[in-house]
């Protein structure tokens, strides 16, 4: 196996025997062959729209293969194995129709467009072929790399966004082309380059369009004093970022004498004026994703697992965990979707929620958040009081993603080393790297403003737009905020193009760059953009407020 498309790759530059989050080797290398399989799909159904045929069963099986291929979503290597099968299945029948209707394919497909196998040791044997150092030219393999993480980002959040009935043939029609693009080796790096670019025009709709998705469905997120402590009935504690399940399963919770809590990204959740109307929607139990095994096992009851990330887990807790969605994880039992429309039945983590013990208190008191851009904006007034009268000097967008590294500790220091007249506009799960600091308020205005989940970073997009208006500048760059954004995972990578797209300039992201970039690929970003890393904290804080 190889893979390098986390932040914790090993060694900085790749896991190669086993993943540092727990991918196996046989599992990565399966996740390589489906990837290749939706390219060779891609190719297909690229040309098939150009045709004016459009396939929603083939948009969705990209859109959900890609986001089973993001870090710590599913280790199962069955589900793969199956997928790689569908795939080649549903590829052939679309090059039929093709055919049949007398669209011209050409005759010197990619491989990836003609191949064929049915075995499981066949597809690790083509993996061999197929991985990402198949790409011998380093600059070329990176802009690939870089391209389709930012493709796997975009395909979660669409997948959110499909869920609550809301989607963009546009999108899907980028993922597809970007994927096929990656197969072309008449595309130069320029192309590359300009396609990744676009890439990050097509993560701001997606982000938007989820925005549209969840406001319009849950009503838009309010500021909001979360509990962090337990009461005394079981409880499911229900983890990543998919709202849909969240509301499904507070519904189906109801007057049922079990609780429910939220972990990690879904925090956000308790944001929602949907959800606060739920008496038996407890709080926020816990932390960042890669705490869960202590938080998990303390927890008592049964976890539910909607997206990333799931870290392997324990014999002690294991049967207590349920994965949904695209999440799986072998010998872990999984939620299917409803059938014909109908809600997914979670009556088997009720009943097991029902003979659990209340979770053990880890915690106690109130986080506050609920800072996405209709809240913010509506404190419009205030905010820009505080900025012309000096009482706020700078913004440090923070979002992003936490992780294991110690080198993260770096956030928690950066947070409480920040002038006391610096704001911290988070999203993500980088947030619990300094949301529990008593970091106080300017005027009222808190110094840490939570807009949610890491797709929320598209709320702090829009609220630096309006401030750019609101102060008649040009650019901007010339607002006082400055980029301190940590990353992780793929969905980061889509964030950090659709900043890029809307022209913020001199990000910085830590706590390591992607081993992805080849040192001409991270020097276009450098030059271009003024991306650069992160130092220590107190010559980085001098940096941002020089
Ligand atoms: Fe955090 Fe993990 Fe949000 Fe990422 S819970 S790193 O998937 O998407 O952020
Ligand atoms: Fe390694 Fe990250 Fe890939 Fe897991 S997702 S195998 S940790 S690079």
């Amino acid at each position: 196996m190889f893979c390098y498309q986390c932040q914790e790759a090993s060694k900085g530059t790749g896991c190669t025997l086993r993943g540092v989050c727990g991918k196996r080797d046989d599992v990565a290398k399966l996740q390589d062959v489906l990837i290749y399989v939706l390219k060779g799909i891609s190719i297909y159904t690229t040309k098939a729209r150009e045709a004016g045929i459009v396939n929603e069963e083939a948009d969705r099986f990209i859109m959900e293969g890609l986001f089973s291929t993001i870090t710590n979503v599913n280790f199962d290597k069955n589900y793969f194995v199956e997928k790689i099968k569908q795939g080649l299945i549903l590829r052939d029948q679309i090059k039929e129709r093709l055919l049949k209707e007398g669209v011209e394919i050409g005759n010197n497909l990619h491989d990836s467009a003609v191949w064929t196998a049915d075995s499981v040791d066949e597809f690790e044997k083509k993996a061999e072929k197929v991985g990402i150092l198949a790409t011998e030219n380093e600059d070329i393999r990176s802009l690939r790399e870089l391209l389709t993480y930012g493709v796997k980002g975009m395909a979660a959040y669409a997948e959110h966004a499909y869920v609550l009935g809301y989607k963009d043939e546009n999108i899907f029609a980028f993922m597809q082309k970007a994927l096929a693009a990656t197969t072309d080796d008449n595309l130069t790096a320029d192309d590359l380059v300009a396609l990744v670019m676009e890439c990050g025009k097509f993560g701001v709709d997606v982000m938007a369009l989820l925005d549209k998705a969840n406001t319009s469905t849950y009503g838009n997120p309010e500021i909001t004093k979360v509990n962090i402590g337990v009461r005394n009935n079981p409880g499911i504690l229900i983890s990543g970022h998919d709202l849909k399940d969240m509301e499904e399963l507070l519904k189906q919770t109801e007057g049922t004498g079990v609780d429910v809590y939220t972990h990690g990204e879904m925090l956000p959740a308790n944001y929602y004026p949907a959800f606060k109307k739920y008496s038996h929607f407890v709080g926020n139990y816990g932390n960042a994703w890669w705490q869960q095994d202590r938080e998990f096992e303390s927890f008592n009851g049964p976890i539910l697992m909607t997206t990333n990330c799931l870290v392997p887990p324990k014999d002690t807790y294991k049967d207590r965990v349920y994965t949904t969605g695209v999440v799986g994880f072998e010998g872990v039992k999984h939620i299917p979707a409803g059938k014909d429309g109908k809600p997914k039945d979670f009556t088997p983590i009720i009943e097991h929620a029902k003979k659990c013990k209340p979770p053990v208190e880890i915690e106690k008191g109130e986080i506050i958040g609920g800072f996405a851009h209709n809240q913010v904006l509506s404190l419009a007034d205030k905010v820009v009081e505080a900025v012309k009268t000096g009482a706020i000097k700078r913004f440090f967008v923070m979002a992003g993603c936490d992780g294991r590294m110690k080198s993260r500790e770096y956030y928690t220091e950066f947070a409480k080393q920040l002038p006391r007249d610096t704001v911290i506009l988070t999203a993500g799960c980088a947030k619990y790297r300094y949301n529990k600091l008593d970091l106080g308020d300017i005027g009222g205005i808190p110094r840490v403003l939570d807009a949610g989940q890491c797709n929320d970073s598209y709320s702090l997009a829009v609220i630096a737009l309006k401030l750019k208006e609101i102060f008649g500048l040009n650019d901007i760059n010339e607002l006082p905020i400055s980029y301190n954004i940590a990353w992780y995972e793929q969905k980061a990578v889509i964030v950090l193009l659709a900043l890029l797209y809307l022209g913020v300039k001199n990000i910085h992201l830590g706590p390591t760059l992607p081993a992805f970039l080849s040192p001409n690929v991270a020097r276009v970003l450098v030059d271009k953009f003024g991306i650069g890393g992160i130092t220590n904290v107190e010559d980085d804080i001098k940096m941002f407020m020089a």
